[in-house]
């Protein structure tokens, strides 16, 4: 099932996304639905299932969820931990220790404040000179840690920031509208196998390519389950908490993120998730 939010009065409203055409679930956001669903201990596609309307109209995907905590994983593919080491001037160092590591880096990543949805403009802190997209797929879960969905995420970063040194890495990761999720939040039974998926990302600029880069899932160094482990340990995340896997896509410093940049990240069994880049400043 292919599970999202439209806009409805006063906030969103779940829907079923079948082509252009979705079925709303009157009274529910996806948040409700999860919580629903483990409370009767049914599968999210099911409970959706008996609640969605039949009538079927055309609406556009908006943030899939509003996540009460939103987590990212990093250096779980190889290609983000050796660019980052590189940064910092080191063949193999601190972002290849946790790279090998049983233990993965988990980072805090925000609230649905900083979250936007498809069609959104996503933030370039006005302080930086290097912000990139990290495109990403993302994991929904229940409030037992369970994974009910996954969707696409783009985990947008000041590398400049993090490069001047590791200690400014909630600078460069949680600021307003650092985090693009969507377009909608597909469920396991409609994944078959989440470690075999292509996943691209093009960045153009008025037009034009300026970047364009893919990886698969298979180069995931970890397992999703060992991840939500690590998030979870000591660390109760409540119902519809998104947590980012990773990125093994790097956007040159030469294609840096400017204001009006286009960025596309697509997974053909997930979608499309489109945002345009705008500065962010001071209020
Ligand atoms: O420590 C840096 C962050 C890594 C990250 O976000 C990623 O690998 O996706
Ligand atoms: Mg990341």
């Amino acid at each position: 099932m292919r599970l999202g939010q439209i806009k409805a009065e006063g906030g969103y409203l779940a829907a079923v996304f079948e082509g252009e055409l979705a079925r709303t679930v009157p009274g529910y956001t996806v948040t409700d639905l999860i919580r629903r669903s483990e409370a009767q201990g049914v599968t999210l596609s099911k409970t959706t299932a008996r609640l969605a309307s039949h009538h079927a109209e055309p609406h556009a995907p908006t943030l899939p969820i509003v996540p009460p905590e939103v987590w990212a994983c990093g250096c779980t593919y190889e290609m983000s931990a050796s660019f980052r080491d590189s940064e910092h001037g080191a063949r193999e160092g601190m972002y290849a220790y946790v790279y090998h590591q049983p233990r993965p880096e988990v980072f805090f990543k925000g609230t649905a404040r900083v979250c936007v949805g498809p069609g959104q403009a996503i933030g370039i802190r006005a302080d930086s000179n290097f912000t990139a997209p990290e495109p990403e797929l993302a994991l929904v879960l229940g409030g037992k840690g369970d994974i009910v969905g996954y969707t696409l995420a783009n985990d947008v970063s000041a590398w400049d920031i993090e490069r001047e040194n590791a200690l400014y890495l909630p600078q460069s990761k949680v600021y307003t509208a650092c985090c693009a999720l969507g377009p909608v939040i597909v469920t396991p039974d409609d994944l078959l196998d989440p470690y075999n998926l292509e996943m691209t990302c093009t960045v153009t600029r008025n037009g034009q390519p300026r970047f364009s880069g893919s990886v698969s899932t298979a180069k995931l160094h970890r397992k999703f389950e060992s991840l939500v482990e690590y998030l979870r340990r000591a660390n109760h995340t409540p119902a519809g908490t998104v947590l980012l896997t990773g990125t093994g896509i790097i956007v040159p410093e030469d294609a840096a993120l400017a204001p009006g940049d286009v960025v596309t990240i697509r997974i053909p069994e997930i979608g499309e998730l489109t945002n345009h880049a705008q500065t962010v400043g001071a209020l």
